[in-house]
């Protein structure tokens, strides 16, 4: 045990007057179940050292991940040893011997006045329970330089998973390419709030975002200069790059879902490859944003090696489970080719060892009941989707007028779209994922997921203000009881979560529906 001989001073400093003391429910997403015990306060010190399970190199991981977030603010070694009988004030981080009742995802965290204990079945439960602790230190912990603050962690316990095990963000690479590190970043930001899954929309009718051997020119030519929307957003992922955000992203506990859209937004691919389209012509590159005009060769058998070839390679690099085959919006397919189509392609996602997601309108073609449906309607009716579920699919929901956060919040919001509404905090808080569609209850829900497609978006800081604060508001659907919705605790949480914000640069909305601290 290295501890530097000159410890850090511990400010004496109390939080600013007229600053509310936090509490243990101060959480995003709210935790399942909270007993609180304001006589034991925990506080960090220079001498607090994080305890990890002894021989679980998951849960040292997860405990060098706290230190790395710890340590800027507060100036302190905060050493990840072992566990072990010294009497040192100390974060403990368990795997093992907890509830069963916590599952995969959950947690267990106690506070008192000696330390602080998160116990969990998973790395993944550990993970999420570091990840509220954050959340209950005082916000200066996400500053980027030493702050002069008592870094108080309020007392009690706290016993928390998840109410679905799908909790999605989408990125659109396709009509403004987002970079590795744009990428990465959303991902640090999504991890705070729980979101385990980051959907990544690679390829659509105005480029192609992923690097294909068998096909090399998608990327050059597809994903090259002048491709994207107004021709503004060029770019894509090499293999490499796709494997780098797929083990930051499993780090951090999220697991990333690619999507090869088809059979149609697929001009990319056939302005590239003129023998993916039935005339053998191609046809020039689009950078607007008009949608359902593209549809790959349903009757050419080179369209399925193609297909085949994308499939196996991009399940190669995927250690998740599932990939996306997208299915939306093929109005230049008719009825019969897209039912043939895919009840060619679905069982190609399984031959490569995959579990086929696809937008709900995939369930028009009775797929086998393994098929996940993504859906998008802004109605609370689908007979299509119903009876899906009726045989066994499963659904994640993304209603556009709910969870889309590429919807403006207000006609004043200069980026985004309109066409399924305005979409303010309170609406996109304000649903139940088990009671929006008819037929489609809570055992047929694997999880909700919010899409953020980028035909208005560029920068990093255009995917924060769209997403913040809505994410957390789709995060919380996901993650927290029915019985715990509640718009008012809802609104004065988040509005605690903007100085955490401003000090981690996120570029959010100033909702006026919110009490922002
Ligand atoms: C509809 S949602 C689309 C996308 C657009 C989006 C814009 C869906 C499955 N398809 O192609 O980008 O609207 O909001």
């Amino acid at each position: 045990l290295a501890l530097p001989l000159t410890l850090p001073a511990t400010p004496a400093a109390a939080a600013p007057a007229g600053t509310p003391a936090r509490q243990l429910t101060d959480v995003i997403p709210a935790p399942a179940e909270t007993r609180p015990d304001p006589r034991d306060t925990f506080t960090l010190g220079p001498l607090t050292v994080i305890r990890t399970s002894p021989h679980s190199t998951p849960a040292r991981q997860v405990g060098r991940q706290l230190a790395e977030i710890l340590r800027p603010a507060t100036g302190y070694p905060l050493p990840v040893l072992p566990v072990h009988a010294t009497p040192l004030p100390e974060i403990a981080l368990l795997i093992g011997g907890a509830d069963a009742r916590l599952g995969q995802e959950g947690y267990q965290l106690d506070v008192t006045r000696r330390g602080v204990t998160i116990r969990a079945n998973t790395s993944a439960g550990l993970f999420a329970g570091t990840q509220t602790l954050r959340q209950l230190l005082p916000a200066q912990i996400e500053a980027s330089e030493r702050q002069r603050t008592t870094w108080a962690i309020p007392g009690g316990s706290i016993t928390d998973h998840p109410r679905f095990a799908y909790r999605g963000a989408m990125l659109d690479l396709a009509r403004h390419f987002h970079t590795v590190g744009e990428i990465k970043a959303y991902i640090d930001l999504l991890s705070q709030y729980k979101i385990n899954f980051l959907h990544l929309h690679l390829t659509d009718d105005q480029g192609w975002r992923i690097q294909i051997d068998s096909w090399p020119r998608l990327t050059t030519v597809g994903g090259g200069p002048g491709t994207g929307v107004d021709g503004a957003g060029p770019g894509y992922l090499t293999k490499a790059d796709y494997k780098a955000v797929t083990a930051y992203a499993a780090e951090r506990h999220i697991t990333i879902v690619p999507e090869i859209d088809m059979p149609g937004h697929t001009n990319a691919a056939q302005s590239t490859y003129a023998e993916l389209n039935c005339d053998g012509v191609a046809p020039p590159p689009r950078t607007d944003t008009a949608v359902g005009y593209s549809s790959l060769c349903i009757d050419d058998e080179l369209t399925y090696q193609f297909i085949e070839d994308v499939i196996r390679e991009l399940a190669e690099i995927t250690p998740g489970p599932y990939l996306h085959i997208g299915g939306d919006e093929a109005h230049a397919t008719t009825d019969e080719d897209y039912t043939t189509f895919m009840r060619r392609v679905l069982p190609l996602v399984s031959k490569y060892g995959k579990r086929a997601f696809g937008w709900n309108e995939v369930m028009q073609v009775d797929p086998a009941t393994d098929v996940v449906a993504q859906f998008w309607g802004t109605g609370t009716t689908n007979t299509d989707l119903a009876e899906a579920v009726a045989r066994g699919n499963k659904v994640v929901m993304s209603p556009a007028n709910k969870a889309y956060l590429d919807m403006k919040y207000d006609r004043n919001t200069p980026l985004g779209l309109s066409w399924a509404g305005y979409i303010e905090v309170r609406d996109a808080y304000d649903w139940n994922p088990a009671q929006r569609v008819t037929g489609v209850g809570e055992d047929a829900v694997l999880g909700v997921e919010a899409p953020l497609w980028s035909e208005t978006l560029r920068s990093l800081d255009d995917i924060e203000y769209m997403a913040f604060p809505r994410l957390p508001a789709i995060a919380e659907l996901g993650w927290s009881t029915a019985a715990s919705h509640d718009w008012e605790s809802f609104r004065t949480r988040l509005g605690a979560q903007a100085p955490r914000w401003r000090l981690q640069d996120v570029d959010y909305y100033p909702s006026p529906q919110v009490p922002w601290l």
